[in-house]
Protein backbone atom coordinates (compact mmCIF):
# COMPACT_ATOMS: atom_id res chain seq x y z
CA UNK A 1 0.00 0.00 0.00
CA UNK A 2 2.84 2.36 0.73
CA UNK A 3 4.61 1.79 -2.48
CA UNK A 4 1.07 2.33 -4.49
CA UNK A 5 0.50 5.61 -2.26
CA UNK A 6 4.45 6.90 -2.97
CA UNK A 7 3.78 5.42 -7.17
CA UNK A 8 0.73 7.83 -7.27
CA UNK A 9 1.72 10.78 -5.74
CA UNK A 10 5.24 10.71 -7.59
CA UNK A 11 3.25 9.61 -11.26
CA UNK A 12 1.11 12.83 -10.33
CA UNK A 13 3.59 15.36 -10.17
CA UNK A 14 5.73 13.79 -13.34
CA UNK A 15 2.17 13.83 -15.57
CA UNK A 16 2.04 17.59 -14.32
CA UNK A 17 5.35 18.18 -15.36
CA UNK A 18 4.72 16.77 -18.34
CA UNK A 19 1.71 18.39 -19.14
CA UNK A 20 2.68 21.45 -18.54
CA UNK A 21 5.69 21.19 -20.65
CA UNK A 22 3.33 19.72 -23.63
CA UNK A 23 1.62 23.34 -23.10
CA UNK A 24 4.25 25.35 -23.40
CA UNK A 25 5.85 23.72 -26.16
CA UNK A 26 2.41 24.18 -28.35
CA UNK A 27 1.70 27.28 -27.25
CA UNK A 28 0.18 29.36 -30.42
CA UNK A 29 1.22 33.13 -30.40
CA UNK A 30 -1.93 34.61 -31.79
CA UNK A 31 -0.42 37.84 -31.98
CA UNK A 32 1.96 36.49 -35.28
CA UNK A 33 0.54 37.31 -38.82
CA UNK A 34 -0.64 34.56 -40.38
CA UNK A 35 1.04 32.72 -43.31
CA UNK A 36 -0.30 33.33 -46.43
CA UNK A 37 -0.95 29.63 -48.72
CA UNK A 38 0.99 29.75 -52.09
CA UNK A 39 -1.56 30.51 -54.50
CA UNK A 40 -1.52 29.31 -58.08
CA UNK A 41 -2.32 31.60 -61.04
CA UNK A 42 -4.20 31.31 -64.18
CA UNK A 43 -1.46 30.41 -67.30
CA UNK A 44 -0.78 33.97 -69.33
CA UNK A 45 -2.66 31.64 -72.47
CA UNK A 46 -5.49 31.06 -70.33
CA UNK A 47 -5.87 34.72 -68.92
CA UNK A 48 -5.50 35.58 -72.81
CA UNK A 49 -8.35 33.35 -73.94
CA UNK A 50 -10.46 34.66 -71.34
CA UNK A 51 -9.26 38.55 -72.45
CA UNK A 52 -10.07 37.59 -76.24
CA UNK A 53 -13.24 35.75 -74.71
CA UNK A 54 -14.39 39.44 -72.85
CA UNK A 55 -13.85 41.58 -75.81
CA UNK A 56 -15.72 39.41 -78.32
CA UNK A 57 -18.48 39.34 -76.36
CA UNK A 58 -18.49 42.94 -76.40
CA UNK A 59 -18.45 42.78 -80.13
CA UNK A 60 -21.61 40.07 -79.86
CA UNK A 61 -19.46 36.89 -80.35
CA UNK A 62 -20.40 34.13 -78.42
CA UNK A 63 -17.81 31.38 -77.13
CA UNK A 64 -17.90 27.68 -77.86
CA UNK A 65 -15.46 25.23 -77.36
CA UNK A 66 -14.74 22.09 -80.06
CA UNK A 67 -13.05 18.46 -79.68
CA UNK A 68 -9.12 18.58 -79.96
CA UNK A 69 -9.52 14.71 -81.30
CA UNK A 70 -11.15 15.55 -84.46
CA UNK A 71 -12.35 13.72 -88.08
CA UNK A 72 -10.64 14.43 -91.10
CA UNK A 73 -14.23 15.39 -92.49
CA UNK A 74 -14.28 18.47 -90.53
CA UNK A 75 -10.34 19.43 -90.11
CA UNK A 76 -10.46 19.16 -94.13
CA UNK A 77 -13.49 18.16 -95.88
CA UNK A 78 -15.90 20.38 -94.42
CA UNK A 79 -13.04 23.61 -94.94
CA UNK A 80 -12.78 23.04 -98.61
CA UNK A 81 -9.82 21.03 -98.63
CA UNK A 82 -10.34 17.29 -100.20
CA UNK A 83 -8.65 14.54 -99.68
CA UNK A 84 -6.10 15.06 -102.56
CA UNK A 85 -5.88 18.96 -102.57
CA UNK A 86 -2.65 19.63 -102.11
CA UNK A 87 -3.24 22.81 -99.08
CA UNK A 88 -3.88 19.36 -97.13
CA UNK A 89 0.50 19.40 -96.71
CA UNK A 90 0.40 22.92 -95.17
CA UNK A 91 -0.99 21.76 -92.20
CA UNK A 92 1.32 18.34 -90.91
CA UNK A 93 -1.25 16.75 -89.37
CA UNK A 94 -0.87 14.07 -86.58
CA UNK A 95 -2.99 11.38 -87.43
CA UNK A 96 -4.49 9.03 -85.05
CA UNK A 97 -5.52 5.76 -87.19
CA UNK A 98 -4.06 4.83 -89.88
CA UNK A 99 -6.89 5.50 -92.80
CA UNK A 100 -6.27 8.81 -91.47
CA UNK A 101 -9.70 9.02 -90.91
CA UNK A 102 -9.38 10.92 -87.10
CA UNK A 103 -6.51 13.28 -86.46
CA UNK A 104 -5.52 16.13 -83.97
CA UNK A 105 -6.73 18.87 -85.04
CA UNK A 106 -4.52 20.91 -87.16
CA UNK A 107 -6.57 24.53 -86.48
CA UNK A 108 -9.78 25.39 -84.85
CA UNK A 109 -11.63 26.03 -88.04
CA UNK A 110 -13.41 22.33 -87.99
CA UNK A 111 -15.48 24.36 -85.36
CA UNK A 112 -17.12 26.59 -88.31
CA UNK A 113 -18.92 23.48 -90.27
CA UNK A 114 -19.81 22.05 -86.73
CA UNK A 115 -21.56 25.55 -85.43
CA UNK A 116 -22.94 26.09 -88.58
CA UNK A 117 -24.09 22.99 -88.91
CA UNK A 118 -26.41 22.73 -85.52
CA UNK A 119 -27.85 26.40 -85.84
CA UNK A 120 -28.93 28.64 -89.01
CA UNK A 121 -27.49 32.48 -89.58
CA UNK A 122 -26.83 34.51 -88.08
CA UNK A 123 -23.81 32.90 -86.25
CA UNK A 124 -21.57 34.79 -84.30
CA UNK A 125 -18.54 33.00 -82.21
CA UNK A 126 -15.12 32.77 -81.48
CA UNK A 127 -13.67 29.28 -80.47
CA UNK A 128 -10.43 29.39 -78.41
CA UNK A 129 -8.40 25.89 -78.30
CA UNK A 130 -5.68 23.53 -78.37
CA UNK A 131 -4.61 22.60 -81.30
CA UNK A 132 -1.43 20.32 -82.63
CA UNK A 133 0.60 19.98 -85.93
CA UNK A 134 3.69 17.64 -86.93
CA UNK A 135 5.84 20.72 -86.38
CA UNK A 136 9.44 21.09 -85.18
CA UNK A 137 9.81 22.93 -82.68
CA UNK A 138 11.86 26.48 -82.79
CA UNK A 139 11.47 29.68 -80.92
CA UNK A 140 8.00 30.76 -82.94
CA UNK A 141 6.56 26.79 -83.91
CA UNK A 142 5.44 24.81 -81.23
CA UNK A 143 3.92 21.24 -81.86
CA UNK A 144 1.04 21.88 -79.58
CA UNK A 145 -0.12 25.29 -79.56
CA UNK A 146 -3.54 27.34 -78.94
CA UNK A 147 -5.54 29.14 -81.47
CA UNK A 148 -8.72 31.53 -81.27
CA UNK A 149 -11.46 30.85 -84.25
CA UNK A 150 -13.44 33.59 -85.22
CA UNK A 151 -16.59 33.05 -87.29
CA UNK A 152 -19.70 35.60 -88.12
CA UNK A 153 -22.07 34.83 -90.40
CA UNK A 154 -25.30 36.97 -91.61
CA UNK A 155 -26.83 39.05 -94.40
CA UNK A 156 -24.42 41.38 -96.25
CA UNK A 157 -21.68 40.85 -93.94
CA UNK A 158 -18.43 42.08 -95.90
CA UNK A 159 -15.08 42.27 -95.71
CA UNK A 160 -15.22 45.88 -94.37
CA UNK A 161 -17.06 44.18 -91.31
CA UNK A 162 -13.90 41.69 -90.47
CA UNK A 163 -11.37 44.50 -90.82
CA UNK A 164 -13.61 46.87 -88.87
CA UNK A 165 -13.29 43.46 -86.23
CA UNK A 166 -9.66 42.88 -86.38
CA UNK A 167 -9.02 46.36 -85.91
CA UNK A 168 -10.81 47.08 -82.89
CA UNK A 169 -9.19 43.64 -81.57
CA UNK A 170 -5.97 44.83 -82.04
CA UNK A 171 -6.87 48.20 -80.25
CA UNK A 172 -7.94 46.10 -77.67
CA UNK A 173 -5.06 44.23 -77.15
CA UNK A 174 -2.41 46.80 -78.00
CA UNK A 175 -3.81 50.31 -77.55
CA UNK A 176 -5.91 52.95 -79.13
CA UNK A 177 -3.31 54.09 -81.47
CA UNK A 178 -3.02 50.59 -83.52
CA UNK A 179 -3.43 50.10 -86.77
CA UNK A 180 -3.55 47.06 -88.70
CA UNK A 181 -2.51 45.62 -92.15
CA UNK A 182 -4.38 43.43 -94.25
CA UNK A 183 -2.30 41.33 -97.28
CA UNK A 184 -3.82 38.66 -99.53
CA UNK A 185 -3.07 35.25 -98.70
CA UNK A 186 -4.37 31.56 -99.74
CA UNK A 187 -6.43 29.21 -97.27
CA UNK A 188 -8.76 27.11 -99.60
CA UNK A 189 -12.02 27.63 -96.84
CA UNK A 190 -11.69 31.84 -97.43
CA UNK A 191 -12.22 33.90 -100.67
CA UNK A 192 -10.69 36.20 -100.55
CA UNK A 193 -7.68 35.32 -97.85
CA UNK A 194 -5.65 37.36 -96.04
CA UNK A 195 -3.02 37.89 -93.33
CA UNK A 196 -3.58 40.21 -91.07
CA UNK A 197 -0.70 42.24 -88.92
CA UNK A 198 -0.39 45.19 -86.76
CA UNK A 199 1.61 47.76 -86.53
CA UNK A 200 4.16 46.90 -83.41
CA UNK A 201 3.49 48.89 -80.43
CA UNK A 202 7.05 49.16 -79.40
CA UNK A 203 8.32 51.08 -81.75
CA UNK A 204 5.76 52.34 -83.61
CA UNK A 205 6.03 50.65 -86.76
CA UNK A 206 9.76 52.20 -87.21
CA UNK A 207 11.08 48.80 -86.86
CA UNK A 208 12.81 47.21 -83.69
CA UNK A 209 14.10 43.81 -82.21
CA UNK A 210 10.63 42.17 -81.48
CA UNK A 211 9.07 43.27 -84.82
CA UNK A 212 11.98 42.02 -86.37
CA UNK A 213 12.43 45.47 -88.00
CA UNK A 214 9.51 44.84 -90.18
CA UNK A 215 7.28 47.53 -88.23
CA UNK A 216 4.78 44.56 -88.32
CA UNK A 217 3.90 41.43 -86.21
CA UNK A 218 1.89 38.68 -87.65
CA UNK A 219 -2.02 37.81 -85.73
CA UNK A 220 -3.14 35.28 -88.41
CA UNK A 221 -4.85 34.25 -91.11
CA UNK A 222 -8.62 35.48 -92.42
CA UNK A 223 -10.65 35.93 -95.19
CA UNK A 224 -14.46 35.47 -96.01
CA UNK A 225 -15.99 32.37 -95.87
CA UNK A 226 -15.96 30.08 -98.92
CA UNK A 227 -18.77 29.94 -100.89
CA UNK A 228 -18.20 25.90 -100.91
CA UNK A 229 -18.08 25.77 -96.86
CA UNK A 230 -21.55 27.84 -96.84
CA UNK A 231 -23.11 25.82 -99.58
CA UNK A 232 -21.41 22.18 -97.31
CA UNK A 233 -23.53 23.21 -94.58
CA UNK A 234 -26.73 24.51 -96.09
CA UNK A 235 -26.42 27.89 -95.97
CA UNK A 236 -27.28 29.51 -99.33
CA UNK A 237 -24.43 31.58 -100.37
CA UNK A 238 -26.98 33.75 -102.35
CA UNK A 239 -28.36 34.93 -99.06
CA UNK A 240 -25.86 34.93 -96.88
CA UNK A 241 -21.88 35.31 -96.06
CA UNK A 242 -19.56 35.80 -93.72
CA UNK A 243 -16.43 36.46 -92.41
CA UNK A 244 -13.80 33.95 -90.82
CA UNK A 245 -10.21 34.33 -88.53
CA UNK A 246 -7.85 32.12 -86.99
CA UNK A 247 -5.13 33.59 -84.41
CA UNK A 248 -2.28 32.40 -82.75
CA UNK A 249 -2.92 32.58 -78.43
CA UNK A 250 0.98 32.22 -77.82
CA UNK A 251 1.59 34.89 -80.48
CA UNK A 252 -0.31 37.37 -79.05
CA UNK A 253 0.88 36.93 -75.47
CA UNK A 254 4.83 37.18 -76.93
CA UNK A 255 3.78 40.31 -78.73
CA UNK A 256 2.08 42.04 -75.50
CA UNK A 257 4.45 40.73 -73.08
CA UNK A 258 7.93 40.65 -75.37
CA UNK A 259 8.76 36.92 -74.85
CA UNK A 260 10.67 36.03 -77.53
CA UNK A 261 10.56 31.87 -76.89
CA UNK A 262 7.32 30.79 -78.02
CA UNK A 263 8.58 27.05 -75.98
CA UNK A 264 8.46 28.84 -72.88
CA UNK A 265 4.73 28.29 -72.33
CA UNK A 266 4.93 24.91 -72.04
CA UNK A 267 7.92 24.65 -70.21
CA UNK A 268 6.37 24.62 -66.65
CA UNK A 269 9.11 26.50 -65.56
CA UNK A 270 7.61 28.49 -62.60
CA UNK A 271 9.74 31.42 -63.02
CA UNK A 272 8.63 32.07 -66.27
CA UNK A 273 4.83 31.71 -65.36
CA UNK A 274 5.06 33.81 -61.92
CA UNK A 275 5.49 36.83 -64.07
CA UNK A 276 2.00 36.98 -65.34
CA UNK A 277 0.75 36.01 -62.01
CA UNK A 278 -0.23 39.91 -61.10
CA UNK A 279 0.16 40.94 -64.71
CA UNK A 280 -3.57 41.93 -66.80
C1 LIG B 1 -4.77 28.55 -89.90
O1 LIG B 1 -4.58 27.66 -89.08
C2 LIG B 1 -6.16 28.91 -90.40
N1 LIG B 1 -7.10 27.94 -89.87
C3 LIG B 1 -6.49 30.34 -89.98
C4 LIG B 1 -7.74 30.86 -90.65
C5 LIG B 1 -8.96 30.77 -90.02
C6 LIG B 1 -7.65 31.43 -91.91
C7 LIG B 1 -10.13 31.24 -90.63
C8 LIG B 1 -8.80 31.93 -92.55
C9 LIG B 1 -10.02 31.81 -91.89
P1 LIG B 1 -2.25 29.28 -89.96
O2 LIG B 1 -1.70 27.93 -90.20
O3 LIG B 1 -1.59 30.43 -90.65
O4 LIG B 1 -3.78 29.35 -90.38
O5 LIG B 1 -2.25 29.55 -88.39
C10 LIG B 1 -2.88 30.70 -87.81
C11 LIG B 1 -1.99 31.28 -86.72
O6 LIG B 1 -1.61 30.27 -85.78
C12 LIG B 1 -0.66 31.83 -87.24
O7 LIG B 1 -0.79 33.15 -87.68
C13 LIG B 1 0.21 31.76 -85.99
O8 LIG B 1 -0.03 32.88 -85.16
C14 LIG B 1 -0.31 30.53 -85.29
N2 LIG B 1 0.57 29.37 -85.56
C15 LIG B 1 0.65 28.64 -86.69
N3 LIG B 1 1.53 27.63 -86.56
C16 LIG B 1 2.04 27.72 -85.30
C17 LIG B 1 2.99 26.96 -84.53
N4 LIG B 1 3.59 25.88 -85.03
N5 LIG B 1 3.24 27.35 -83.26
C18 LIG B 1 2.61 28.44 -82.73
N6 LIG B 1 1.71 29.19 -83.38
C19 LIG B 1 1.42 28.85 -84.66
Amino acid sequence: QELTVAWDARHAVVAAADLEKRLAGDAVDITLPGRRPVLGAAHPVSRMIDELSEIFALLGFETAFGPEIETSYYNFDQLNIPSDHPARDVWDTIHIDLPGEIVLRTHTSPMQARIMEKSGPPVRVVVPGRVYRYEAQDASHEWMFHQLEGLAVDRNITMADLKGTLAELARQLFGSERRIRVRCDFFPFVEPGVDFAVDCAICGGKGCRVCKGSGWLEMGGAGMVHPNVLRAVGYDPDQVSGFAFGLGIERLVMMRSGVDDLRAFAANDLRFLRQFASAV
